[in-house]
């Protein structure tokens, strides 16, 4: 985008003192969003929240600082969006895990200031002649976000086609904790689940979920809100949602991290990923001009 493209793009989605477009890297731009509840950023690439900061709170988002912000590259925390298939593509291993629509540029839609002073994004993207190479179906895929002290993000599917399609994905999200040992994650107890570090192994939930190594779990059958208590930051993260019947919780552990270029080292103790998914059997089947809706609500509350 050149600086001539980034002024009317102000000019037309711009907020005064409340949102504004930058470029922060080469080509890569932003949403810079600050109102009187939060402050977030919002990259065109992947059509991805990368921050989100409520007043009196630390940041609720975790973001790498080994993080690629660049054409090609998904960015490593915040939340990325995985479409139209969670993981590795059912049938084709040579098409990118998660999908395309992550290192993709998305467009800008709407943006607006609600009465409570909330700040509301909207970006969209849809089929291109790239796009129908690695799935061949017209879509519109459009990211509804809303900062104000809660984040609110819904992922609406339709399908332009005039044939059904099924399609899968996830809000990825990226939380930032004081530490992984001081950490419990409740809402998925007795919760089946596939245990990817287990060669896919089905096993049942036993009380709340704690990290103590690398752990990749597809957690199946629960539209259940989930609790992230963190006893270091004094505080717990409520994650809701909707339209979801999977939820992934992920921590790549120490190999893992090391293996990782766009992560650093020691990061895996800083952050862990609560996920908001349509994975393994909860993919949605759309026909023609049908819609679906994927929503994560995410509310930090000090225990204070
Ligand atoms: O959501 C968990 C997961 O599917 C893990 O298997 C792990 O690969 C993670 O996503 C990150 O994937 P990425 O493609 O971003 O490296």
């Amino acid at each position: 985008m050149n600086n001539t493209e980034l002024v009317k793009l102000n000019q037309k989605y711009g907020i005064r003192d409340q949102l504004e477009f930058k470029e922060i890297f080469e080509g890569f731009i932003i949403a810079d969003i600050r109102n009187p509840h939060a402050e977030a950023t919002v990259a065109l690439h992947g059509g991805h929240i990368m921050s989100f900061k409520p007043r009196d709170h630390e940041p609720v988002l975790w973001l790498s600082r080994n993080s690629h912000f660049k054409a090609g590259k998904a960015v490593r925390g915040g939340v990325p969006v995985c479409w139209p298939w969670f993981a590795d593509h059912p049938t084709d291993p040579d098409k990118p895990a998660h999908g395309f629509v992550r290192t993709a540029i998305w467009s800008v839609s709407e943006s607006e200031t609600l009465k409570d002073e909330s700040t509301r994004l909207k970006l969209f993207i849809s089929d291109s002649e790239e796009t129908m190479k690695l799935w061949p179906h017209r879509f519109r895929l459009e990211m509804d976000c809303t900062v104000s002290d809660i984040l609110r993000i819904k992922l609406i599917s339709t399908n332009m086609d005039n044939t059904p399609f099924t399609c899968g994905g996830a809000l990825h999200s990226y939380f930032n904790i004081s530490s992984i040992s001081n950490i419990l994650i409740k809402g998925l107890e007795g919760c089946p689940y596939i245990d990817k570090v287990a060669q896919g192994r089905r096993k049942v939930q036993d009380g709340c979920v704690s990290v103590k190594g690398e752990t990749d779990r597809i957690y199946l059958d629960t539209t259940a809100d989930c609790i992230i208590e963190d006893s270091g930051m004094h505080r717990r993260i409520g994650i809701s949602k909707n339209g979801s019947r999977t939820t992934v919780v992920w921590n790549p552990w120490i190999d893992k991290a090391r293996k990782m270029k766009d992560f650093g080292n020691d990061e895996y103790k800083r952050m862990v990923c609560v996920e908001t998914t349509n994975a393994d059997t909860d993919v949605i089947p759309l026909a023609p001009g049908s819609t679906h809706t994927l929503e994560s609500i995410i509310r930090p509350e000090s225990l204070n």
